[in-house]
């Protein structure tokens, strides 16, 4: 390449230099220019970028602030939903219960009518069973529970008192009462005798209040506690003095007063033995009953004689005894009074002699 030196006038080059200038100056103006303006667009795009941060940032916000309201509504629309559901179910639960308390109150209430109904069944029933207790008659002595709590007796004891006397039979059921002493005298022999006896009241009265049948072998209460112990006491004495026996306990009663039925009121009525001794007295019926008692208490075998308007006894004798007898059933009866004194075994008032008279067994 070939140099182009060209010659430039020095006004010119002056001149070019000046626009040189000139140009580079606008050039850098310019670029200058365009450099602020490029910093000028950075910025401008870096604010619109901040901008567009801030507002994506500030929508960001809103749109959480939004949705946390949101949230928070939904949350606030599920709590008052589950306070209106639990409120729901906490009133569904209060009336189960109140249903269920008022099951329970009913059927408490129906139990406390049931309980009362069944405790008025058991008193009543209890009522029934003492009512039953009350008119029990547990010893069969003809008289009830009942009866025997006013008497002070007991209903598993026919003889409370153990006296021998049934308890509707007797004076004083429960014990008490009064003795009776009585005084007797007889003559044995040449011996007399005197006895002081003391009997109960309850006794006398039981034989008294008894119901009369017909003359007969009801009333030779032999078996009779009292009768036995008399025959034993008369018996001891007899044996003692080589006595016979059967005399001598015709001899005691010989001793009691005769007194006809008529005297005292009563066309032919029969005492027992007790009722004799007691009263110290009888007609022949009464005085044969008690002596037919107390023989045959002591083991001697006797009967009753019947005559026509009077009555003795017969006592079983061996058939070599002397005196009056009466034959019954194979077996020798000798006559014996019991009335009037002195009159031994065999020995008949002279008007009954040769009488046909009716005997009565033991
Ligand atoms: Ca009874
Ligand atoms: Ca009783
Ligand atoms: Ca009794
Ligand atoms: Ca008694």
């Amino acid at each position: 390449m070939k140099i182009i030196k060209i010659k430039i006038r020095k006004k010119t080059r002056k001149r070019i230099e000046r626009i040189a200038k000139l140009v580079l100056i606008v050039a850098v103006f310019s670029s200058a220019i365009n450099i602020g303006l490029f910093a000028y667009a950075k910025q401008i795009t870096k604010n619109s970028e901040m901008i567009n941060e801030l507002t994506s940032s500030k929508v960001a916000q809103i749109n959480a602030e939004a949705n946390a309201q949101k949230s928070a509504q939904i949350a606030n629309q599920e709590r008052s939903q589950r306070v209106v559901a639990e409120s729901n179910t906490q009133k569904a639960q209060q009336a189960t219960k109140q249903i269920v308390i008022e099951k329970e109150a009913k059927e408490a209430e129906l139990a406390q009518v049931e309980t009362e109904k069944k405790a008025k069944e058991e008193e009543l029933k209890q009522k029934d069973e003492q009512e039953k207790t009350m008119l029990a008659d547990k010893d069969n002595d003809g008289l009830t529970y009942r009866e025997e709590l006013v008497l002070g007796t007991s209903d598993y004891t026919s003889d409370s008192d153990g006296d021998g006397i049934a308890d509707s039979l007797d004076s004083n059921p429960a014990g008490g009462g009064r003795l009776i002493v009585q005084h007797f005298e007889w003559t044995y022999g040449y011996t007399d005798y005197t006895w002081d006896l003391s009997i109960h009241s309850d006794w006398y009265d039981y034989y008294k209040n008894k119901s009369r049948v017909n003359h007969g072998s009801e009333y030779v209460t032999y078996n009779d506690n009292y009768i036995i112990e008399i025959a034993r006491q008369l018996k001891q004495e007899a044996d003692l003095n080589g006595y016979s026996e059967a005399n001598f306990a015709a001899a005691f009663v010989q001793g009691l007063a005769y007194v006809d039925d008529e005297n005292i009121g009563y066309d032919d009525y029969p005492k027992y033995p007790i009722e004799t001794i007691v009263e110290r007295n009888g007609d022949c019926e009464d005085s044969s009953y008690l002596a037919a008692a107390i023989v045959r208490a002591m083991n001697i075998d006797v009967v009753l004689i019947e005559l026509p308007g009077h009555m003795a006894i017969g006592v079983w004798m061996d058939s070599d005894y002397a005196g009056s007898y009466y034959e019954n059933n194979n077996r020798n009866y000798y006559y014996l009074e019991t009335t009037g004194s002195g009159w031994y075994l065999g020995e008949m008032p002279v008007e009954y002699k040769n009488k046909s008279a009716y005997i009565i067994d033991i």
